[in-house]
């Protein structure tokens, strides 16, 4: 709530812009801060084009113009084929227990220091302008300026990835993207071609069932966990393997948005996880994470009842638990999104020594592309010359030339061998990275896929299997929603005889919804198993309660009480929660005299905004309000979104009165501060269905 509102224009002494009849408008002042051009030439009038007569054509010669639109007109760079729209933030790596008894590489021994890092957060299908809060996978790309050189670790937020072998890729994200005809649906899995696809690649069926749960909808980049799916390998110093995966896990603990609200922020705020982070970091409110490894030999791997070169299994944290040894810390915004978020690199080929590639064929397509897909964006073998893409360690090499070249070698001798300049870097034998020396069998040459990769529906069964009963119903009800959007039967009939193996409840729950017969299940590869249920795949129950990260909005109009609406604030801000106040109007005068301005409208700040709200406002305005469509739906959509509501006896008496709302425990009078607060932690499961026709 920002009080004692400034209006005063910094810019009311300044003339304006020439152009109305010759005035003369504000020049740059004498302490250097003069525009230039690109040449460093000041400028003397960047209004007006350089004209023959006040109507006449404009000229040629007018270099100021014509290198002012040239450079816009030269702005923009390809869009990321995928993961095209992101946020990101710099922040610190901080090892707390050291792996030196797997590993040679620093990072991963060195305990207390403070790496710098920068990492990305994104969308998969939608382009760049798309909305934060598609259902869709959550990229999670992590830049660790090692001090042995740049470590990208470039996960999701889902442990496993939709398919096994890196050629598949393309088709996968054609299958996604909007169908090349029609050029839509944008930023949806809901449509033909994609369920096409994926009913033909059994391979699919585990994130595709992670695709459908909550996962799918985060409420913040902060509560989403990271994974770096594939198996990769630690390397001790005798050269010795242990594989190891790599897992970030919120510290606010996972949390998600509903459907239905995703829906309506995608309207009223298609930045929404940008915003939060953007806003979060900038009132000091750090994004962390605990840093884990789950570590297995290749023995153990063998008794795995899957392949863990398979990027489709992930390993259950039963088996091989995850071992926290570091936490990520994001604490500062990019000073300016093209530079940093835009251009930044992730490359998964790009590891120091001690850390090596697993075997996985979906991984090691992914060493080929990121690098070629790099080159076609920046623009230029040297984009690990752009500052945010730059090691923060020393480096050397003899690459030379090439566009955009910004380094001066000042020497004769760019090649090795060489015996003309002794001081040149040359190869080191023992700081150099080293390949595991992996024996190989004697295989046959072959487009050949493994026997162990076979069994598609055992794990995808596990997690439905693993989910509390609210999430089990959203997964169900997604794909009612998704598979409702297609228009051909037989992909749908497809879809539900896969559905029958992972679980028959789920195919009959989705089938009656769609109203459709249960056909024969699928051909299966391999005989699907029932694997021991896995708590740490549930979000709903594992939430920490707390208010950190969460966001209250509370309703004030005129006359609200000053003392009251502060209370709540304290009470919130005490906890780590944060607030916004919503109004009417933009400027309010409180009860005391007090002249605030709201954070939002509420026309402009639907409910779906907050994690909980409150309402603090005097009869006559309730009255008012009343009448007001978006108050209505600020109240009725906090409740069917589940969430604890603080009301005052106006807010009683002249809106809830007239709404579908039931005074449960999370809906409570603002006297109860207290049992507020609690509930503000999190969501009344057990509303959900009385509100909500679930499948
Ligand atoms: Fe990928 C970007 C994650 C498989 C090809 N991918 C990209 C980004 C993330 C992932 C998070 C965004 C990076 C950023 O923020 O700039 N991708 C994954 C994961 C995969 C995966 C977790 C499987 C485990 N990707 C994958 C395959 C291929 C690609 C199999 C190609 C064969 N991915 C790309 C790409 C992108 C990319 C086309 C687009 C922009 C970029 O690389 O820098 O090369």
């Amino acid at each position: 709530m920002k009080k004692n509102i400034d209006h005063t224009d910094p810019a009311k002494d300044m003339n304006p812009a020439r152009g109305n009849g010759g005035e003369t408008h504000q020049r740059a002042d004498e302490d250097g801060k003069v525009l230039t051009t690109q040449q460093g030439v000041a400028i003397s009038d960047n209004q007006n084009s350089l004209k023959a007569g006040a109507r006449g054509p404009t000229l040629l010669e007018d270099f100021v113009m014509r290198e002012k639109i040239n450079h816009f007109d030269h702005e923009r760079i390809p869009e990321r084929i995928v993961h095209a729209r992101g946020s990101a933030a710099h922040g610190y790596f901080e090892l707390t227990e050291s792996l030196e008894e797997y590993t040679t590489a620093k990072i991963l021994t060195e305990t207390g220091k403070q790496t710098p890092l920068f990492t990305r957060f994104s969308t998969v299908a939608g382009n760049k302008g798309s909305k934060d809060t598609p259902r869709d996978v959550r990229g999670f790309s992590v830049k660790i300026y090692t001090e042995e050189g740049n470590w990208d670790i470039v996960g999701n937020n889902m442990p496993i990835f939709f398919i096994q072998d890196a050629i598949k890729f393309p088709d996968l994200i054609h299958a996604v993207k909007p169908e090349p005809d029609r050029g839509f649906p944008q930023a949806a899995s809901a449509h033909d071609t994609f369920w096409d696809f994926v009913s033909l690649s059994p391979e699919t069926m585990h994130n595709l069932i992670w695709l459908m749960s909550d996962r799918a909808l985060p409420r913040s980049f902060s509560m989403m966990e990271g994974f770096g799916i594939h198996s990769y390998r630690l390397l001790d110093k005798d050269g010795k393997s242990t594989f190891v995966r790599f897992h970030w896990k919120p510290v606010a603990g996972v949390q998600s948005l509903i459907w239905d609200e995703a829906v309506k922020i995608s309207g009223a705020d298609p930045d929404y996880n940008r915003r939060d982070m953007y806003e979060a970091i900038d009132n000091g409110k750090y994004f962390e994470w605990e840093f884990g490894v789950q570590l297995f030999t290749e023995e153990e791997a063998n008794e795995f009842p899957f392949d863990h070169l398979d990027a489709t299994k992930l390993i259950p944290e039963e088996m091989v638990p995850v071992k926290i040894i570091g936490k990520m810390v994001l604490n500062r915004n990019p000073d300016n999104f093209f530079a940093e978020t835009e251009q930044v690199a992730f490359c998964p080929s790009h590891l120091p020594p001690g850390i090596d590639f697993s075997n996985d064929p979906l991984l090691q397509g992914r060493l080929f592309s990121y690098l070629d897909t790099q080159l076609k964006r920046l623009g230029s073998p040297n984009f690990a010359q752009i500052p945010i893409n730059a090691p923060k360690c020393p480096f050397a090499n003899n690459q030379q030339d090439g566009h955009m070249q910004m380094q001066v070698p000042k020497t004769r001798v760019l090649y090795e061998p060489q015996s003309l300049d002794l001081d040149r870097p040359r190869e080191s034998v023992k700081k150099g990275f080293e390949s595991f020396h992996e024996k190989l069998d004697d295989g046959v040459k072959g487009r050949i896929r493994a026997e162990s990769f076979a069994d598609h529906y055992s794990q995808p069964r596990m997690f439905y299997r693993s989910q509390t009963p609210a999430e089990q119903a959203h997964i169900a009800t997604a794909y009612v929603f998704e598979l409702g959007k297609v228009d051909t039967p037989h992909v749908r009939t497809r879809m539900l005889g896969h559905l029958l193996h992972i679980d028959e409840d789920l195919a009959n729950r989705v089938a009656t919804a769609l109203g459709m017969e249960l056909p024969e299940p699928a051909d299966a590869a391999a005989p699907v198993q029932d694997m021991a249920t896995s708590e740490p795949l549930q979000t709903i129950g594992r939430t920490p309660k707390s208010l950190k990260g969460r966001l209250v909005g509370i309703l004030v109009a005129k006359g609200s009480k000053h003392s009251e609406i502060k209370k709540f604030e304290d009470a919130i801000n005490a906890q780590g929660g944060m607030v916004k106040i919503v109004a009417p109007s933009k400027e309010v005068e409180l009860d005391d005299g007090t002249r605030i301005q709201a954070d939002e409208r509420v026309a402009g700040a639907p409910s779906v905004f907050f994690d909980a709200i409150v309402s603090i406002i005097m009869p006559d305005q309730a009255k008012k309000l009343a009448k007001d469509s978006s108050t209505l739906d600020w109240f009725t959509d906090a409740y069917v979104h589940c969430k604890a509501i603080a009301y005052c006896g106006a807010t009683e008496e002249f809106i809830l009165s007239k709404l579908p709302v039931e005074k449960d425990s999370f809906v409570t009078p603002l006297a109860d501060l207290d049992a507020f607060i609690e509930n503000a932690k999190s969501r009344l499961w057990e509303r959900e269905p009385k509100v909500r026709d679930l499948a």
